[in-house]
């Protein structure tokens, strides 16, 4: 048989008897590193692998030998590289950072965490969202789980939250209920990350106590435009405990340095086509330029005497307490700033748990909570497969950490020595009970024992009520026009009706909205309230457009230019945009290269096709008379500016520029702007141009 030479990708390192008998030839124009020392590729035990492109045979065109037990290693390995995905937030994205405390709790709590003013904590966090697979897009209306592992000194500390102050349910006992009813329905296999369906309003209708989650989730709040531009929230109450054992209730807060922004439906239905990685790239690129995400963290602070006087249930988990009634106090910050080195290794096996406390930190007894406390640890078995799960570099402690706990699956650890219990007699260094340990606050309970769900957890409305209450008209618009839509794909007008029905308690307004958008001839009965609805006094605290920030910082323009664009504008524009902050990127039918007026070419960062406006905050359009005339028989060309109109986006142009616009039937309104008056450009973009909505589209 002609034996022929070497193919690999890779030269085999310099020792010829590694080399291969006979290798059958793939090619032999791959590209070559250049020639030196490489490090060996061998197998699991360590032996050289000389070939890596061809399987052991019994001759050249012959079958495959069982006894290629490199080939067998490799694939077998390859057949197991997936681990069950987490059952909820399986799509996710994270980060390694650090907390630094600018105001110390100490009359409150022990934790060095929280006492220590300017020690920089290591911390991991990982921006989920819930409902689709590890694999779905990142831009569904969901909640997103906000997950911070603190490295502390005293142990891990991990406040596992959402960006939404409160849950759907009251009791851990309905979590996997509603979980089933949210996720793709079990005979068809959909639909993938979305609440619009069936099942889902279903269990949501006949459980009126998530109705105030219900008014977040249609909100924009579930939109975000950027995971940087979230707030998360730890939702239930904690117990901070001080040196004398004193506990303080308390709520975490991480609110963004570059305020609350959301994106609106029809761009993100869009958006999802057209980056389905979005907001994981946007944190990468973030990262990677140096721009580092940002959150403060605060806390409400408040005493069993003050929530005794609260017109709710602290621990109630549907329930939030207002800024205006407990007002945040800022301790510290969150800086996110580097990418992590292995995806799987670090953001798929992070494993968070909320029963991961240190000392002077602890549970309230939110029924919600206490389900999690146990939930955590029980799915981590499931999923990373072993009890070992803490050893996993991401997950084990940055402080001193031992104990008796020995072997099972994948164990790294070898320890040493005889003695392997507590107490013991024969060795001086095993690990031992310690004072500084975790203790429980001595909590007087009393009661009988049952399965109750307490009468001061009956009031499902008046919250929801709050929270429509207090957002802008814009805001309103958009929480009916969201419930619309989820209605209309809902093929039982019962459960259809039963929602409207839940929506006269919250606000009788808002139900003859959905109702009419829905087409129903009339508003269906209201069902009967466990408890009286009350009225409290409006939170500005809880709108987005109230909390997005008056800067361009964090965001990105897109210039849309053509052969014969003026160069001097596209530059002029450009400057201003990166001065104020933000990013930019220049938008071609050609990647490669487009020849300006003045004969130069300019590269551009995205294909016309494939960046359509929806990727960018604001659009500026710089054309020649020959290319707006070229780019109005372009349909992606009368979208970029048609979609930037119709998300309500500020749009710089120059003269040439508006024969696309006009074909486009983009209206001159004060959100279309001669770019030469960059100023008014730049502080039209810091916004929405949100008087131009009744414009494009009807609003519930
Ligand atoms: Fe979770 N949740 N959850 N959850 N949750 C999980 O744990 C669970 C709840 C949250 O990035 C699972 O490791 C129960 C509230 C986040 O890895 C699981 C209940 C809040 C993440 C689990 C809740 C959260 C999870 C799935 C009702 C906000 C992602 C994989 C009592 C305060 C963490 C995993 C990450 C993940 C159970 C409700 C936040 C199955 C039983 C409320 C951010 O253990």
């Amino acid at each position: 048989m002609k034996k022929v030479g070497p193919t690999s990708q890779t030269p085999a390192d310099k020792d010829s008897s590694t080399k291969p008998e006979s290798r059958s030839g793939n090619g032999g124009e791959l590209h070559q590193l250049a020639g030196g020392a490489h490090t060996p590729l061998t197998t699991n035990e360590g032996v050289g692998i000389p070939d890596n492109q061809n399987s052991l045979k019994s001759s050249a065109r012959g079958p495959v030998l069982l006894e290629d037990f490199i080939l067998r290693e490799k694939v077998t390995h390859f057949d197991h590289e997936r681990i069950p995905e987490r059952i909820v937030h399986a799509r996710g994205t994270a980060a390694h950072g650090f907390f630094e405390l600018t105001q110390s709790l100490s009359s409150f709590t022990t934790a060095k965490i929280l006492t220590e003013l300017g020690v920089k904590t290591p911390l991991f966090t990982r921006i989920s969202t819930v409902a689709g697979g590890a694999g779905s897009v990142d831009t569904p209306r969901d909640v997103r789980g906000f997950a911070v592992k603190f490295y502390t000194k005293e142990g891990n500390w991990d406040l596992v939250g959402n960006n939404v102050p409160v849950f759907f349910i009251q009791d851990a006992i309905k979590f996997p209920d509603l979980v089933h009813a949210v996720k793709m329905e079990p005979d068809r296999g959909f639909p993938q990350s979305a609440t619009a369906h069936d099942n889902f309003w279903d269990f949501i209708s006949l459980t009126p106590e998530s109705m105030h989650m219900v008014m977040w989730i249609m909100s924009d709040r579930t939109l975000p435009r950027s995971l940087r531009m979230m707030e998360g929230f730890g939702v239930h109450s904690f117990r901070l405990v001080n040196a004398a054992g004193k506990s303080t209730f308390v709520k975490f807060h991480w609110r963004p340095k570059l305020g609350l922004q959301s994106t609106i439906w029809d761009e993100t239905v869009k958006i999802s086509g057209a980056d389905p990685d979005y907001h994981r790239r946007d944190m990468f690129d973030a990262i990677q330029a140096g721009r580092f995400p940002e959150w403060e963290l605060a806390v409400q602070l408040f005493t069993q005497q003050e929530a005794d006087r609260f017109p709710f249930d602290h621990l109630d988990a549907t329930k939030l307490i207002p800024e205006e009634l407990v007002p945040l106090k800022v301790v510290g910050r969150m800086v996110l700033d580097r990418w992590p080195d292995n995806f799987f290794a670090e953001t798929e096996q992070v494993a968070f748990c909320p029963a991961h406390l240190v000392p002077g930190i602890d549970f309230s007894n939110d029924p919600l909570l206490q389900g999690r406390l146990f939930s955590y640890l029980d799915t981590q078995l499931s999923r990373l497969g072993s009890t070992n799960f803490h050893q996993l570099p991401v997950n084990a402690p940055k402080c001193p950490f031992g104990n008796h706990q020995r072997d099972g699956h994948m164990q790294m650890e070898q320890p040493s020595g005889r003695v392997n219990y507590e107490p013991n007699s024969l060795s001086e260094n095993s690990p031992r009970e310690t004072s500084r340990g975790f203790r429980s606050s001595a909590v007087d309970e009393s009661g009988e024992k049952g399965r109750i769900r307490p009468e001061s957890f009956a009031d499902h409305y008046t919250q929801a009520r709050l929270f429509y209450r207090s957002q802008t008209k814009h805001e309103q618009s958009h929480i009916a026009s969201a419930l619309v839509f989820e209605l209309s794909k809902v093929e039982h007008p019962h459960i259809r009706e039963a929602m409207v029905g839940h929506l006269r308690h919250i606000e009788e307004k808002l139900a003859k909205r959905v109702a009419d958008g829905l087409g129903m001839p009339q508003l269906p009965k209201a069902p009967v309230a466990a408890a009286e609805v009350k009225e409290m006094n409006p939170s500005p605290a809880l709108q987005i457009i109230g909390k997005m920030k008056d800067t361009l910082e964090g965001r990105t323009v897109g210039i849309l230019i053509a052969e014969g664009s003026d160069g001097v504008a596209i530059q002029a524009a450009k400057n201003a945009v990166t001065d104020a902050g933000a990013s930019v990127k220049i938008v071609a039918p050609k990647l490669g290269g487009t020849k300006l007026a003045d004969g130069s070419m300019m590269a551009s960062d995205g294909q016309l096709a494939g960046t359509p406006s929806v990727l960018f905050d604001a659009i500026v359009v710089i054309l020649s008379a020959a290319g707006a005339e070229a780019l109005c028989k372009e349909s992606c060309a009368l979208d970029f500016v048609r979609d930037a109109f119709g998300h309500l986006k500020a749009i710089g142009r120059d003269a040439g520029a508006q024969k696309l616009l006009k074909r486009a039937h983009v209206e001159a309104d004060a959100g279309v702007i001669d770019i030469a008056d960059v100023k008014a450009f730049l502080s039209a973009a810091k916004t929405r141009q949100w008087d131009r909505e009744v414009s494009v589209r009807t609003l519930a």
